[in-house]
């Protein structure tokens, strides 16, 4: 090696070839930089890795002024961030219409959205972000949808019904295209996250909606659920009769996998219209420190009422926390 490049300096540049994303490739960037040996046969390499870090930086600079809500950045909002996927004229942004309050353009033909349309949906107390993205198929792809679908807590294929006779078997072939074109990707549609972790690869928790089945027969649709569950947890819905809506809200709900805290203060009732929502399996500590940081190292005692013994018992700070428990925090 004529450089005497480093195994650390080789790994981070196979992670640089290897990225899909500008976040990505600058991260990969900036280890180069950190890694690569420093003397005057690697002067021109470090030459070119500077000017590349420059080059994404100022790009990324760019598309963060030029629109405050363009693709590749959806603020994230409420409890969690949920993306419609699918071919295209399956009913995406009809689901959006019906889910929240967005008005994003329903059409009859193929490609009538291309811009990512955000809406909110009301769930109990909670509100759940979702985001309907132009359609994901082998043909067509812009890789910033599949960013987005990367960076999402939940993603859903929409496939639909056709009153011309669709078989269940070219549902599910249009379900595990949207799961290949992924895949591809490095962004793994899986029913739960897994715990093994790799740079490269991101598990994505997903669910299958089945759409318009108005068109077709309770039997049918019944079957197409069945085989469509082979790929990954599914529901049918029709946002022309509502069939299954309401349904589909909780099935959201539980695959984000979360849970509500509310807080109170000492001698007062709780507060009970702005839960925080934390990932299943946090503990008190966390819904502390989610009520501000600073608590952390203030902290005296927590008082439960929900998941303690009984109402109001103090508890240790990596008790696991249940849906709906109610916190009292103490500080010094
Ligand atoms: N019969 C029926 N038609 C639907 C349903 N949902 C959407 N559509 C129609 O399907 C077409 C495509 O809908 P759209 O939401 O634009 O699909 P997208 O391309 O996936 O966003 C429109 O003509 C909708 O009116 C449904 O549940 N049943
Ligand atoms: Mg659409």
């Amino acid at each position: 090696m004529p450089a005497n490049l480093t195994a650390d300096f080789l790994k981070a540049r196979e992670r640089f070839q290897g990225a899909s994303t500008d976040e990505e490739k600058l991260d990969a960037l900036q280890e180069m930089l950190v890694t690569i040996p420093k003397h005057k046969g690697t002067e021109k390499m470090r030459a070119d890795i500077k000017r590349r870090i420059a080059k994404l930086k100022e790009q990324g600079q760019k598309s963060k002024k030029g629109r405050s809500s363009g693709p590749e950045s959806i603020d994230r909002e409420g409890a969690g961030q949920v993306v419609l996927i699918g071919p295209p004229n399956t009913g995406k942004s009809s689901l959006l219409a019906y889910l929240t309050n967005a008005k994003p353009n329903i059409a009859d033909y193929p490609f009538s959205s291309t811009l990512p349309v955000p809406g909110m949906m009301a769930y109990q107390d909670i509100a759940i972000q979702i985001i309907d993205l132009p359609p994901i198929s082998a043909e067509y792809s812009e890789s910033w949808v599949y960013n987005m679908v990367r960076n999402a807590d939940l993603a859903i294929i929409v496939v639909a019904a056709a009153d011309d006779g669709d078989s269940k078997e070219d549902l599910s072939a249009a379900a595990a295209q949207v799961i290949e074109q992924l895949a591809l990707r490095h962004t793994l549609l899986v029913r739960k996250r897994s715990d093994k972790t790799n740079w490269r690869t991101v598990d994505v928790p997903a669910l299958i909606v089945l759409n318009k089945s108005d068109l077709i027969e309770e039997r049918y649709v019944a079957e197409a659920v069945d085989e469509l569950s082979s790929l990954l947890p599914a529901s049918a819905v029709s946002t022309v009769s509502g069939m299954g809506m309401d349904k589909l809200s909780e099935t959201i709900f539980s695959a984000l996998n979360i849970l509500r805290v509310y807080t109170k203060l000492p001698g007062k009732e709780p507060d009970l219209t702005a839960p925080y929502t934390l990932p299943v399996g946090s503990v008190v500590l966390d819904v502390v420190n989610a009520v501000h940081r600073e608590l952390v190292v203030r902290l005296k005692f927590v008082r439960i009422w929900g998941s303690g013994k009984f109402d109001g018992q103090k508890i240790p700070t990596d008790h696991v926390l249940q849906d709906g428990d109610i916190v009292e925090i103490h500080c010094l």
